[in-house]
C-alpha cells in the first residue's frame, strides 16, 4: 500500500521518487505550530518547491476585482515563504554532489514521529571510487519556538576525499504563484518580502526582511558549528561566510580518509512581529535564540523534543489492534496537526498546516470543527490556544459585522490576522456558519476542560458575540418562525440559500449556549462582562425566542432535513452522466450550474447530524445519512470523515470503514492529487474523529459524555485516551467489550466522572474502572402483526378491493401483495400510482377512510382462534425469559385487532404508527420498538411477513426474521426464515443474535 514503508512510528522512504517529489515534500515537513520545514531535500534539487513557513506572518495585496460591490473582502493575505535554512550544498573533489546523479547505494528518508526529526541517510560511491555516507537530520523546536535545529554529517567508509559544504540562508524561495488551481497560489504584483539587513559571521549570520504591505518585519539568525571526527577527533574546523545577494553561505572544508567525519551543527531561530514595534528588537532576540539553541547543541534539542512528543504520545495515541498500517496513518496524523497547531494565542491551524502553500495559510472552521476536537480531549491547552485566537481577532469580527450591517462579530471565512480575505463571497463571506462552528467549538472546550477562567472572559465575549450576529441576521417570518436568509452552509456546492440547515441549527445551538453560559456565570464575571460587551438582560430572552422559533426545514413527503428552504425544488444533479474526470465539479462546471442542482461538495446536514447529535433520532439520521450519500460528491477533503462517522452511526460498517480509509490515508495515497500544496489538515484530524466518534461512538452533545462502540470487522481493538473531568478517560475497546477508565494526577481533589455507555449512566470514580460487554443479548423481541400474529391480509384486500372497484380502478391480489406492512396511505398512494392516478388530499383521505370503515367492520369475523400458531408459545417462552414482546405493527387498528385475538395483555408494548414519521421500510417503527422495550437495538430481534419490514428491521441494525409461509415469496435480507412461528423458540433467537454482528 503506497510507497512507504510500515513502521509504526515513522514515515520512512527508501526510494528517491523525482515524480512524487511535491508531495514528499509536504508529508516530510517538520513544523512546531510556529513553524514549517517543508521536506525538501538539503541539497535544493530534486525539489517541487522548497518552502519554509512563520505560521501568522503574511503579506498582503489589494484583490483586484473586475467588478466590486460594497463590503468585499480588500486583501488577499498569503503566508510567506520566508528565508530557508535547509540547504547544505556539498561538493566532493570539487564536484558538486547531487542526488539525481550520485551513484547511491542507499538511501532512507525517516519522519520519526517520538522524535520529531527529519532524517536522511544517503551511501554513495563517489568517481574516485571512496564510499560515503551522509547522514542530515531536522527538527523544528516544539520547546523553544521558532528554532530549527540542523545536524549533517559525512563519513568515509572507503577511500579519501576533499569536502566542502556550504551552508548559511538562502534569500530565494518564493511563493508559489501560477496556477490554475483556484486553491493554490500567491497574488502578488512585486516582491513581497523585502531584504532589509545582512549580516555575517565567522559562524553564521542573520538575515532581516519586512513585507511591502502588510507591515509585518522578521529576522532570522543561524549559529552553525563544525567538527571533524573520526580517527583523531580535531576540533573547530574553520571556515569562511560569503554574502550571496539576499542569502550568506558560510563554507566548511576537510579533507576525510575513511573512518572519518565532518560534523555540522547549525541552530536557527526567527523572529516575526509589526515593523516598527519599538518594544521588539527581532534581530536580538533572534540571535539570542539561536545561540542558546547552538550551545545546547543538536542533541540536546532532539532530547527536548522528545519530552514533548513523549508526552503529547502518552496523551494522544490512539492504538488500533490489527492494522500497522493504519496505526502508522493514524499516528502520522496526529503528528502533522500536532505540529500544525498554533501555540501562541496569537495563531491558528492554517488549512494546510505549514507543510505547503495551498489555500494561502489561512485558517477556516477547519481548525474548530475538524482539529479541535482532538486538542480539546488530548492537549486542552493547545486547544485553549487556538481558541484564544478567534478571541484576539473579536475586534476584527465585530468591524466585519457592522461593515456586513449586523450587530456582534462576524468571524471572517477565511484569515490569517482576523480581516476577511475571501476574494468570492458566495462560498466565503457567505458562510456565517463560521460564528456557529467556533461557538461550538469553545463550549465543547469548557464542556471538557471546565476551565472557568477562560468561560468567565474570552468564552464569554465570544459567545454574546456571535449570539447577538444570529438574533440580528434572523428575521421572524409571518408563521412566528426565525428564519435565516441567504447564507452559504458548509457544503459550497449550494450558495446563498434560505433557512440552511445546518445553519439555522448550529445557530440556535449557539443562541441556547451564549444564553447558559451567561447566567452561569459568577456575579462578578457577569458584570465586568455587561461592561465589556453592554449586555442587558431583554436581549438574552431575544436569543432564548430566537432559538425557540428557529426555522429547521423538513419535508414530510420524504421525511427528511432539505438542506435548505429551496433544495426539493433543484433537480438532482446528473451524476450517471458525469465522467469521473468531471470531478471535482468545481474545476468543471461554473458554480450557478452546480448551486442549481441538488449535489454536495461535502456533509451540511448531516454533519450537523453529527455535531448536534441528541436534537435528532436514530430514524431521522438514517433517512438524512441515505438521501443525502449518494447526492454527495466528496470533492471536499472535509467530507469523508463526517460520512465515516454517520455511515458507523448508522450501522453501516462497510461504509464507515471505507470513507475512514479515505481519510487516513488521504495524502499518504493523494487520494485529492493535490498534496503537493500542502496536507490535508482537517481531513487527517478526521482521521481521529471517524476513530473515536464513529467506531468508537463517543458523543459529547451538551456536555453528557457517551460511547456507542462498533468496532470495524477488520480491528481486535482500539484503545485511546481523552481529558475530561480534570483527568484522562481511558478506552479500550476489543471484539466483545468495551474497558473504561479513568486516571487522575491527585485523586483526592476530583470527583467521579459520569459517563453513558450506550444509553446505561454509569460513574467512573479516580483510579476505577468499567467494563460492558458488547455481545449481543436477547432484550426484545418486535412482532409485526399482519402476517405473524395473525392473517388479515385477506381482510384489508377485500375491503381495499370493494372501494377500489368501486372508483373503477385496478386491484389485483398481485398489487396487494405490495401493500403488506404498508400505511394505509401508503397503500392507497401504490394504488394509485398503479392506476396511473393522482388524487387530491381530500379525496384521499376520504378514500381511505371508507377503505378503514370496511376493514373495521370486517374485524368482528376475528376470535382467538386466529391467532397463527406457535404465537402464543413463543410468548410465553419470552415472558419466561423475561424477553419484552413489542408490536410494531402499520396498522392503526392493531390494538383492536390484538383485542379481538385476546392477546392485549400478551403485549404491553405497543407503538403507535401514528406517532412515526415514516412507515416501513423506514426503520423508524423498529427503533421506537426498542425504545420502548428500553432494550439497546442490537439486542433486539425483529419478525416480519413483507419484505418493506424485513428492509425496516435490517435499516434499525437488527436481527430479522422473515415468516414466509407456505410457499410464500423469499423475503431478501432475513437473517433467518421460517414457515411460521411453530419453528422459533427463545433459544433459537438467542442463539440467531450470537450470531451475527
Ligand atoms: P391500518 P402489519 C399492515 O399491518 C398491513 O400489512 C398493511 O396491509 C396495512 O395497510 C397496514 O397494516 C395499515 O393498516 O389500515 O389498519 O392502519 O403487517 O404492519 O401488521
Ligand atoms: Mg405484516
Amino acid at each position: 500500500m503506497g510507497a512507504y514503508e510500515i513502521d509504526e512510528w515513522a514515515l520512512v522512504k527508501t526510494s528517491l521518487d523525482p515524480e512524487g517529489i511535491g508531495s514528499e515534500e509536504s508529508l516530510f515537513t517538520v513544523a512546531s505550530g510556529g513553524l514549517g520545514l517543508r521536506g525538501d531535500h538539503e541539497e535544493g534539487d530534486p525539489s517541487f518547491h522548497r518552502g519554509t513557513y512563520l505560521n501568522g506572518f503574511f503579506e498582503q495585496e489589494t484583490i483586484n476585482y473586475g467588478e466590486i460591490a460594497y463590503g468585499y473582502a480588500e486583501n488577499h493575505q498569503t503566508m510567506l515563504n520566508v528565508p530557508d535554512a535547509k540547504l547544505f550544498r556539498l561538493e566532493l573533489d570539487g564536484h558538486p554532489f547531487s542526488l539525481k546523479l550520485a551513484r547511491i547505494d542507499r538511501y532512507e528518508r525517516r519522519l520519526d514521529f517520538r522524535s520529531g526529526e527529519l532524517v536522511r541517510m544517503v551511501t554513495f560511491t563517489l568517481a574516485s571510487g571512496a564510499v560515503a555516507e551522509l547522514e542530515t537530520r531536522r527538527l523544528a523546536s516544539f520547546a523553544r519556538p521558532l528554532v530549527a535545529s540542523f545536524r549533517w554529517s559525512l563519513r568515509l567508509t572507503e577511500g579519501c576525499a576533499e569536502v566542502s559544504v556550504f551552508t548559511g540562508i538562502d534569500g530565494g524561495p518564493r511563493n508559489l504563484t501560477a496556477a490554475d488551481d483556484p486553491r493554490v497560489g500567491a497574488k502578488f504584483s512585486e516582491r513581497p518580502l523585502i531584504p532589509t539587513r545582512l549580516e555575517v559571521a565567522e559562524d553564521g549570520g542573520l538575515v532581516e526582511a519586512r513585507t511591502r504591505r502588510s507591515g509585518l518585519a522578521m529576522a532570522c539568525a543561524a549559529r552553525i558549528r563544525a567538527w571533524r571526527t573520526g580517527v583523531a577527533r580535531t576540533e573547530g574546523e574553520r571556515g569562511t561566510t560569503m554574502k550571496l545577494g539576499d542569502s550568506f553561505f558560510c563554507v566548511r572544508r576537510a579533507s576525510l580518509s575513511a573512518g572519518e567525519e565532518l560534523v555540522l551543527e547549525k541552530a536557527v531561530a526567527y523572529r516575526w512581529g509589526l515593523a516598527g514595534d519599538e518594544g521588539r528588537d527581532l534581530a536580538v532576540e533572534a540571535v539570542a535564540a539561536a545561540d542558546s539553541a547552538s550551545e545546547a547543541g543538536y542533541s540536546a534539542l532532539t532530547a527536548e523534543q522528545r519530552r514533548e512528543l513523549d508526552s503529547f504520545w502518552r496523551d494522544a495515541d490512539l492504538f488500533v489492534d490489527g492494522s500497522a498500517e493504519i496505526r502508522q496513518a493514524l499516528r502520522f496524523n496526529l503528528f502533522h496537526v500536532f505540529q500544525a497547531a498554533g501555540r501562541d494565542g496569537r495563531t491558528s491551524l492554517c488549512a494546510k498546516g505549514l507543510t505547503g502553500e495551498g489555500y494561502q495559510g489561512h485558517y477556516f472552521w477547519d481548525t474548530e470543527i475538524y482539529a479541535c476536537p482532538i486538542f480539546t480531549y488530548t492537549r486542552p491547552d493547545l486547544a485553549r490556544s487556538l481558541l484564544a485566537y478567534r478571541h484576539s481577532i473579536l475586534d476584527a469580527a465585530r468591524e466585519r459585522a457592522r461593515v456586513m450591517s449586523q450587530r456582534g462579530a462576524l468571524f471572517p471565512w477565511r484569515t490569517i490576522d482576523g480581516r476577511e480575505t475571501s476574494a468570492y463571497y458566495p462560498a466565503g463571506t457567505a458562510q456565517y456558519h463560521i460564528d456557529a462552528d467556533i461557538a461550538y467549538a469553545v463550549q465543547k472546550y469548557l464542556a471538557a476542560s471546565g476551565d472557568g477562567a477562560f468561560a468567565e472572559k474570552e468564552a464569554a465575549e465570544i459567545a454574546v458575540e456571535t449570539a447577538r450576529l444570529w438574533a440580528g441576521l434572523g428575521r421572524y417570518g409571518e408563521d412566528g418562525l426565525f428564519r435565516i436568509h441567504c447564507v452559504t452552509g458548509p457544503d459550497e456546492y449550494s450558495a446563498l440559500v434560505d433557512d440552511n440547515a445546518y445553519t439555522n441549527l448550529m445557530a440556535r445551538n449557539n443562541l441556547r449556549w451564549a444564553a447558559c453560559l451567561v447566567d452561569s456565570l459568577p456575579q462578578a464575571a457577569r458584570e465586568s462582562l455587561g461592561s465589556a460587551v453592554g449586555l442587558r438582560d431583554e436581549e438574552i430572552e431575544g436569543w432564548r425566542r430566537a432559538a425557540g422559533a428557529m426555522a429547521v426545514p423538513f419535508d414530510p413527503v420524504t421525511g427528511i432535513h432539505p438542506q435548505d428552504d429551496g433544495f426539493m425544488n433543484r433537480p438532482d444533479w446528473d451524476f450517471a452522466g458525469t465522467p469521473r474526470e468531471k470531478y471535482p465539479l468545481l474545476l468543471h462546471f461554473h458554480p450557478l450550474v452546480i448551486y442549481r442542482h441538488r449535489v454536495l461538495k461535502q456533509p451540511d446536514l448531516v454533519l450537523a447530524e453529527f455535531l448536534l447529535s441528541a436534537e435528532f433520532s436514530r430514524a431521522q439520521k438514517i433517512r438524512d445519512f441515505r438521501f443525502y450519500e449518494p447526492r454527495t460528491t466528496g470533492d471536499s477533503s472535509l467530507s469523508h470523515c463526517i460520512q465515516s462517522v454517520m455511515a458507523a452511526e448508522i450501522g453501516d460498517h462497510g461504509k464507515a470503514y471505507d470513507y475512514f480509509l479515505k481519510t487516513v490515508r488521504m495524502d499518504l495515497d493523494d487520494v485529492h492529487g493535490n498534496a503537493r500544496d500542502g496536507l490535508h489538515l482537517a481531513a487527517m484530524a478526521g482521521s481521529w474523529i471517524s476513530a473515536v466518534y464513529g467506531f468508537a461512538g463517543f458523543r459529547d452533545y451538551d456536555g453528557r459524555f457517551s460511547f456507542d462502540p462498533r468496532l470495524p470487522d477488520d480491528w481486535k481493538g482500539l484503545s485511546f485516551r481523552l481529558a475530561v473531568g480534570g483527568g484522562r478517560l481511558g478506552v479500550e475497546l476489543s471484539r466483545d467489550e468495551v474497558r473504561y477508565s479513568f486516571e487522575v494526577d491527585r485523586k483526592e481533589t476530583r470527583g467521579s466522572l459520569t459517563l453513558f455507555h450506550r444509553d446505561t449512566e454509569f460513574s467512573l470514580a479516580p483510579g476505577k474502572h468499567r467494563v460492558f460487554s458488547l455481545k449481543r443479548q436477547l432484550r426484545a423481541v418486535l412482532f409485526d402483526l399482519d402476517g405473524v400474529i395473525t392473517d388479515t391480509a385477506r381482510l384489508h384486500y377485500l375491503a381495499w378491493k370493494a372501494e377500489v372497484d368501486a372508483l373503477g380502478l385496478k386491484f389485483d391480489e398481485k398489487l396487494n401483495e405490495r401493500l403488506k406492512g404498508v400505511s394505509r396511505e401508503a397503500s392507497l398512494g401504490i394504488i394509485l400510482e398503479a392506476n396511473g392516478l393522482e388524487m387530491t388530499a381530500s379525496e384521499r383521505i376520504a378514500i381511505a377512510r371508507r377503505k378503514n370503515e370496511r376493514y373495521v367492520a370486517s374485524l368482528d369475523v376475528l376470535t382467538e382462534r386466529d391467532v397463527l400458531s406457535g404465537v402464543r408459545e413463543l410468548l410465553a417462552g419470552l415472558r419466561v425469559h423475561g424477553v419484552s414482546a413489542v408490536l410494531t405493527s402499520a396498522s392503526k387498528n392493531a390494538p383492536r385487532i390484538l383485542e379481538r385475538l385476546g392477546l392485549s395483555k400478551e403485549f404491553e408494548l405497543v407503538v403507535d404508527p401514528s406517532s412515526i414519521v415514516k412507515g416501513k421500510p423506514d426503520p423508524e417503527l423498529f427503533l421506537r420498538g426498542a425504545e420502548l422495550a428500553g432494550a439497546y437495538r442490537l439486542d433486539c430481534v425483529g419478525i416480519e411477513d413483507a419484505q418493506a419490514g424485513i428492509d425496516a428491521i435490517r435499516a434499525a441494525g437488527m436481527a430479522a426474521v422473515g415468516v414466509c409461509g407456505e410457499g410464500g415469496p423469499e423475503l431478501i435480507g432475513a437473517h433467518r426464515s421460517v414457515k411460521s412461528l411453530n419453528e422459533l423458540t427463545v433459544e433459537h433467537l438467542e442463539r440467531l443474535l450470537e450470531s451475527i454482528r
